[in-house]
């Protein structure tokens, strides 16, 4: 009986109170705000006042970091394309096939399990200039949870799915993703795209009717249901350059990736706060040594 109960309580919570901003509060100290938050350039404040008022802020990586590390995270996906031809083009093959899991792409994530901090993917996401904005946004100091490289195909005719449908992440009440595009994306490409102010900061909380996809469990809604919640002048589509980058609070809306003619290659991240209950995506087995040299970065379990 008592374990029914706390597996119900369990279940309540997952579902119903990690999204109240009381419960929030309880469970995350709120150890940065406006009195000792970290000192921010103009560009960083202003990406905070977008990600505060929009829940996106949208632009060239580097306005926030050096170019360098966009090259870097190119030409290390680029080496990776060369070196596993086989396995991308595999997984082209099986775009629309039922029973894969987001069949419309490939995503590097599985191979790079360790938290090295060479690699050019936990680098972009260690950044002290991008690592003080996203913790001023949730108020103190973030984890990193996840880092990837979405390598998304054209979909074609096949009808949106999963992430292309809008919804909102369930990870956290307020969180982070950080995304780089590493090709050029118009709007034949997929561009992510985000209904602003539907973010737990924003104007627009109410919910969106929703579906679940058959056999899937997470809430989806079409443009209908979204534009009955954020009136359609406030969705942004996030169209740009390779080296344009995105931050977003993605308990708002958002969708995106469903090319129609071109493929889209981005990078991408998450930040949560440290009492999200949500599984570290790689192995965090630093030295002390490594530590020290990122020793302004909590989120690396300082
Ligand atoms: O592929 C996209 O643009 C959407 C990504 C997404 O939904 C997510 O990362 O939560």
């Amino acid at each position: 009986m008592r374990e029914r109960l706390r597996k119900a309580y369990r279940k309540y919570q997952n579902e119903n109170l990690k999204y109240k901003k009381w419960y929030w509060k309880r469970n995350n100290k709120r150890e940065l705000s406006s009195f000792n938050q970290p000192d921010l350039c103009s560009t960083q404040e202003r990406i905070l006042d977008e990600l505060n008022r929009h829940g996106i802020s949208v632009f060239p990586i580097e306005e926030l970091l050096d170019k360098q590390l966009f090259f870097d995270l190119e030409a290390f996906y680029n080496q990776y394309l060369f070196d596993h031809e086989d396995k991308v083009l595999a997984s082209r093959n099986e775009v629309g096939k039922k029973g894969v899991k987001k069949s419309f792409l490939f995503q590097l994530a599985d191979d790079f399990k360790e938290l090295d901090i060479t690699n050019p993917m936990v680098k972009v996401a260690i950044q002290k200039p991008l690592i003080d904005v996203v913790n001023s946004y949730l108020g103190q100091y973030s984890e990193l949870k996840y880092f990837n490289i979405w390598h998304t195909f054209v979909s074609g005719e096949n009808a949106p799915m999963r992430s292309q449908l809008w919804h909102r992440d369930p990870e956290d009440y307020l969180m982070l993703k950080a995304f780089v595009y590493l090709s050029d994306v118009d709007e034949s490409a997929g561009p992510f795209t985000y209904a602003k102010g539907s973010h737990p900061k924003g104007r627009y909380r109410k919910e969106a009717k929703w579906y679940k996809e058959e056999g899937r469990n997470a809430r989806r809604s079409n443009d209908t249901e979204i534009r009955a919640v954020v009136p359609e002048k406030e969705w942004i589509t996030a169209t740009g350059k390779k080296g344009t980058m995105i931050l977003a609070d993605t308990r708002g809306y958002h969708k995106g990736g469903h090319a129609s003619t071109k493929e889209r290659i981005m990078y991408k991240n998450m930040y949560l706060s440290p009492k999200a209950k949500f599984k570290t995506h790689f192995n965090n087995n630093l030295s002390p040594e490594e530590l020290e040299k990122v020793n302004y970065c909590k989120i690396l379990g300082q």
